[in-house]
């Protein structure tokens, strides 16, 4: 038999097949990734190769044995990254961060339980490792062979151009995935278990170091603008529903214009629309803006809890998640004893939830594995069964209790099954917009048929009753279509007019109506508290409560554009809000400018550095994530 040769080569190709094999060997069986379709089937093929390549191929710069060794080592190092995150997926149903690991109360939560999600067949991810280690002692003749100079620089060269090509087949597939990030799953899922690692660790540096230049009188500016800017609560609503439940329901990507829209003479949302015209006592706010950025839903959630911007790139949810906030749920909860929860069958992780509520304060989150999702489009389960589902599981909560529910149908492609399809499409020819309709009755249905189920169960009676469009659903690139939709033509000035979303509050005790204020989502939570008899006083707020007398109605968009009843400012050309006619510019309209962009850099220091950790507040004991457990394996906190 001809003798077997081995050089750093043929052992380092050894050495990447087996890491591969067993990354891959792991998506399959530890790890649901929620793979759609070819390409992403692909890319989770190929994903784990070009790190194999770059940092094993680092010990090609070696010779002989001493590359064999170093080899061995990276691989442990890499074999320890995906047996942890394997272990702490098995666990918590996420992947590792920095920030996960530094709260000291998850680690000791599993470490309880460990034993239990160990396996025998775990031995099987150590394996090559004993191989290869074996391979090192039976050959030592490796020591004497010696590859060319050139092949290490070649193969990490290489495997760094794989990486690029396995991002922008990423990138082609999910658009923005690495500025928004969506899900830590997304990141595995396209880019493999060692770069999702190499990209947490970047971020935690880049987050810590803006953390670590901040100090308390960073806070003091701050404070500063926010007593100027506060508005005194309006005294015939003050403390009006004090005790009483906040049921919040988001209408996933709904936009004003469909409001009271005829579509081939019929009524899209009639449901919605009887109550934006006053039934069930709700008041209607129509120039309601939502003020999203890169984080839509993720963004609208942290606005209408925190009245802080999100941040400029990315979503805040997923960058701060290890920020300090002095949110509405645990306002609620510490001021009046509120229990709070969230309603929202998709994947936990997204937008880093699982985390982010936790520092936000929510009692409970419901998330998809507490619903039978067998009946689903687009995102996640239909709309009907999730409120058919959550209305058993809101009803247990303790009262009084803040409750978000968030529907998810009406989102991006806009699917819809024959069934459920009770409206025909639009006939523009673009299949997003067309689309739009159906779901957006489809919502209208079910959102029908919770308010029912609330009135049937007495809830809708004794409730703060809040519905918001969370943003946009249909983007600029449809503009040919929706100039059909609207009737006229999408200009910068009507595209800024387009971000209106409803709102809506019923209270109990109040009458319904039309509100014609201006306001954004910024605006809601001084909005709540006042209506909970909570002074916002005290709070980095960055809104004012739309009831109050002084209310400020210029609506900042997250690009610095605005909207004001006057004007709509759009990059630098200003416009009639009413008329959409082009003015000149004056000193008032540039001050306006300024202030809105003044209002969003204060916010992002707040957001960037960290700074709530430095307003104390009185009655008000910072959130400790640690207090908080969500998911099958542990209970709730009260
Ligand atoms: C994701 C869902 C939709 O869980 O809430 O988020 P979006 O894509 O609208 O930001
Ligand atoms: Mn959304």
């Amino acid at each position: 038999m001809k003798k077997l040769r081995i050089n750093e080569l043929s052992f380092f190709l050894l050495a990447v097949v087996f890491l591969w094999a067993k990354t891959y060997i792991s998506y399959q069986f530890e790890f649901n990734l929620g793979v759609e379709g070819p390409m992403q089937q692909f890319l989770l093929l190929i994903n784990p190769i070009s790190s194999a390549v770059v940092f094993l191929g680092l010990a090609l710069f070696l010779k002989g044995r001493r590359a064999a060794i170093t080899m061995i080592l990276i691989d442990t190092i890499m074999t320890i990254v995906l047996y942890s995150n394997i272990v702490y997926y098995r666990f918590f149903d996420d992947f590792i961060t920095v920030a996960t690991l530094s709260q000291s109360g998850n680690i000791g939560e599993m470490k309880d339980g460990v034993l239990g999600i160990l396996s025998g067949y775990d031995v099987l991810y150590f394996l090559d490792l004993l191989i290869l280690v074996a391979v090192v002692i039976w050959k030592p003749s490796m020591a004497k062979i010696s590859i060319k100079k050139w092949v290490a620089p070649i193969v990490v060269v290489s495997g760094i151009f794989l990486f690029f090509a396995n991002l922008s087949l990423a990138e082609a597939d999910r658009p923005d995935l690495l500025q928004r990030m969506f899900d830590r799953n997304y990141i595995v899922k396209y880019l493999g278990p060692f770069n999702y690692t190499i990209y947490d660790g970047i971020q935690t540096v880049q987050v810590q170091s803006e953390k670590l230049q901040a100090t308390s009188d960073d806070l003091s500016m701050i404070s500063n603008y926010t007593s100027s800017h506060y508005s005194k609560p309006n005294e015939n609503l003050f403390g009006i529903a004090k005790g009483k439940n906040i049921i919040k329901i988001h209408l996933e990507s709904f936009q004003t214009f469909l409001i009271d829209y005829k579509l081939n003479g019929e009524e899209v949302t009639p449901f919605i629309n009887k109550l934006a015209n006053g039934e069930g006592d709700m008041i209607y706010f129509d120039n309601f803006f939502h003020q999203t950025g890169q984080g839509k839903t993720a963004d609208a959630e942290l606005i209408l809890d925190n009245s802080l911007f999100g941040t400029a790139e990315g979503a805040a949810f997923m960058t701060k998640g290890t920020n300090t906030f002095q949110s509405l749920p645990a306002i609620l909860d510490q001021k009046l004893g509120y229990t709070s929860a969230v309603f929202h069958a998709d994947n936990k992780t997204f937008w880093n939830r699982d985390q982010i509520y936790k520092q936000i304060g929510y009692n409970h989150f419901f998330d998809e594995t507490y619903y039978d999702n067998s009946n689903s489009v687009n995102l996640g389960l239909k709309d009907k069964p999730f409120f058919e589902q959550s209305m058993p599981m809101l009803e247990s909560l303790e009262q009084p209790f803040y409750a978000h529910m968030m529907t998810l149908t009406h989102h991006y492609p806009f699917n819809l099954d024959q069934e459920d399809a009770t409206i025909d499409q639009a006939t523009t020819g673009d299949t997003t917009v067309d689309r739009y309709f159906q779901t957006a009755r489809y919502l209208d249905e079910a959102v029908e048929q919770f308010v029912n189920d609330l009135k049937a169960s007495g809830l809708y009676e004794n409730s703060v009753i809040m519905l918001y469009g969370d943003h946009n659903g249909i983007s600029e690139n449809h503009n040919r279509a929706m100039k059909e939709i609207l009737g006229t033509e999408i200009t910068p000035y009507q595209n800024a007019q387009n971000q209106r979303v409803p709102l809506m509050l019923h209270i109990p005790g109040v009458e319904g109506g039309v509100n014609h204020t201006f306001g954004g989502e910024i605006d809601v939570m001084p909005t709540l508290l006042h209506l909970q008899g909570i002074d916002n006083r005290e709070l980095i707020n960055f809104g004012t409560d739309l009831f109050s007398k002084t209310h400020d109605q210029t609506v900042a968009f997250r690009n610095g554009d605005l909207v004001s009843p006057e004007y709509t400012i759009v990059g630098d050309t200003v416009y009639d809000t009413a008329t959409g006619e082009e003015l000149e510019s004056t000193e008032e309209t540039d001050k306006l400018k300024s202030e809105v962009i003044q209002l969003l850099k204060l916010s992002d220091e707040v957001m960037n550095k960290d700074l709530l950790r430095f307003n104390d507040l009185a009655d008000f004991e910072p959130v400790d994530p640690s207090d908080y457990k969500y998911g099958d394996t542990v209970k709730d906190t009260e």
